[in-house]
């Protein structure tokens, strides 16, 4: 049984609203492309999310689902945000408080209501040595390793096809000058406990970008060249990695670094988009503002940096409020942080390319199931819809020299050897969001092993 799976390369690379907006009048992605840029000169971004979007970039916020019920904030948050990830609420002790016993209610309010506003959400975090429940703290070896791997997968599963991005795995490596993992319970189960989710998470959800992110590795330093060097490892083995997300915790201690912008580049360089995935900045007035100023050009002026997280809506939301270190007083009003960040996002920068290879994600994933025996196969192929669902499909993929298609059922095919294209017939084009449809096929030869991928039809 061999396993294969891919993504359409194009989905989220543009947010979801400026995406509707195009696509009646474009007619590839080139032409895409060409109009975010003359969008971006036409006219200024009045919100975050606008200006963002202007470079085909978004602008998230961290939310904690028991503020959705505070009207300020969710005004705020549908007004400027393009995307969300979730403060506490799919962790680990959130999600899991007793051994395979997954508990998705604040989660799923969340994805909700950022499918309801057009917004993607970035999921946080399938393993860290944090806020783990306490039922863990007990196992270790084999054990430990194999309820991580279950968690990965049950929580990656529940939001197959929701999910833009996941935190993989978080703040796995040591501060300080080694360069080298941090010790937790699941560092001891073995240097490859990492990789070993991130297969996971692409196995249980290959629509979703995935994402290694850490703190103090903004600019370039030992434990940024940890990080860096384990990216470069992955992308040499074929690990499954996508993103890596840098924090962006910003003190007078630990300001922006004057590398901030390069060390974004030279892991964009190993072939991984990035992103800023939970920037504040302690402080107040120009200080803070010329703070915000900087991370945001330095984003910009990366191509592959593909949206920026700020850590929360309101200072009085930050988890470390006293150090009042986000974009809004906590009456709601705009800063000077604030005007800074939209001025720098209006400013424009590098347009994120609308195909994000390898790692993009499509408006629907296809996975491939093939059995084979000599001279034979049969191949089962899941389509599963991203957030927008689907009315139609097709599912591109290719067979080795020699292998011919003899039957297929639940889809219609053209082609039969080489680059075959399934479509829908009437019973399943339509595909809800987040959810699968399948089709299959018989033939003789052997089975497809490369890439499949879907797209809207
Ligand atoms: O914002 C989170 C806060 O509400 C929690 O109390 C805290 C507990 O660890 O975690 C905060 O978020 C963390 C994030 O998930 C990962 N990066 C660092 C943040 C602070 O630990």
């Amino acid at each position: 049984m061999t396993h294969v799976s891919a993504r359409d390369s194009g989905r989220r690379a543009t947010p979801l609203r400026l995406r509707a907006a195009l696509v009646p009048i474009a007619t590839g992605l080139v032409t895409v492309a060409t109009t975010v840029a003359l969008a971006a000169s036409a006219s200024a971004g009045t919100t975050l999310g606008a200006a963002a979007a202007q470079t085909g970039r978004y602008f998230g916020t961290a939310v904690a689902v028991n503020r959705l019920s505070d009207s300020a904030y969710v005004g705020i948050l549908n007004r400027e945000f393009t995307s969300v990830t979730a403060e506490n609420e799919m962790k680990w002790d959130a999600t899991e408080p007793s051994p395979n016993q997954f508990t998705y209610a604040s989660g799923d309010r969340l994805v909700s209501h950022a499918e309801a506003n057009g917004m993607r959400v970035r999921g946080h975090t399938l393993a860290w040595h944090q806020q783990q429940p306490r039922w863990t703290a007990v196992l270790s070896g084999t054990a430990l390793r194999n309820a991580m791997l279950n968690h990965v997968t049950q929580v990656a599963t529940h939001y197959r096809g929701r999910i833009d991005a996941w935190n993989v795995v978080n703040e796995a490596f040591a501060d300080g000058g080694s360069g080298g993992r941090r010790d937790s319970n699941l560092q001891r189960t073995g240097d490859d406990w990492i990789e070993a989710a991130f297969r996971a998470a692409r196995a249980a959800d290959p629509g979703a970008k995935l994402c290694y992110n850490d703190y103090n590795t903004d600019g370039q330093n030992p434990k940024s060249n940890g990080v860096y060097a384990m990216v470069q490892d992955f992308k040499a083995r074929g690990v499954p990695i996508d993103c890596v997300g840098f924090q962006s915790h910003f003190t007078a201690r630990s300001p922006v670094p004057s590398d901030y912008q390069a060390n974004l580049q030279r892991f964009v360089d190993l072939g991984v988009e990035v992103q800023i995935t939970e920037l504040d900045v302690e402080g107040s007035g120009s200080a803070q503002a010329d703070s915000y100023a900087r991370a945001v050009r330095a984003c910009l002026a990366v191509s592959r940096c593909t949206g920026i997280t700020v850590s929360g809506i309101r200072d009085t939301d930050s988890w470390r409020s006293s150090a009042t270190p986000l974009l809004f007083d906590g009456n709601g009003t705009k800063k000077p942080a604030y005007t800074a960040t939209l001025d720098a996002l209006n400013a424009g920068g590098t347009t994120v390319p609308p195909t994000t290879p390898p790692a993009g994600d499509g408006d629907c994933a296809a996975s491939v199931s093939v059995n084979s025996w000599s001279g034979g196969f049969v191949a089962t192929v899941t389509v599963t819809a991203g957030p927008a669902g689907l009315n139609g499909w097709v599912v591109n993929l290719t067979l080795p020299s020699g292998a011919t298609v003899t039957n297929v059922w639940s889809a219609q095919n053209t082609g039969t050897s080489g680059d075959v294209s399934f479509r829908n017939v009437s019973y399943n084009s339509s595909v809800g969001a987040g959810a699968g449809t399948e089709f299959g096929f018989q033939g003789t030869g052997n089975g497809p092993t490369g890439t499949a991928t879907c797209a809207r039809a």
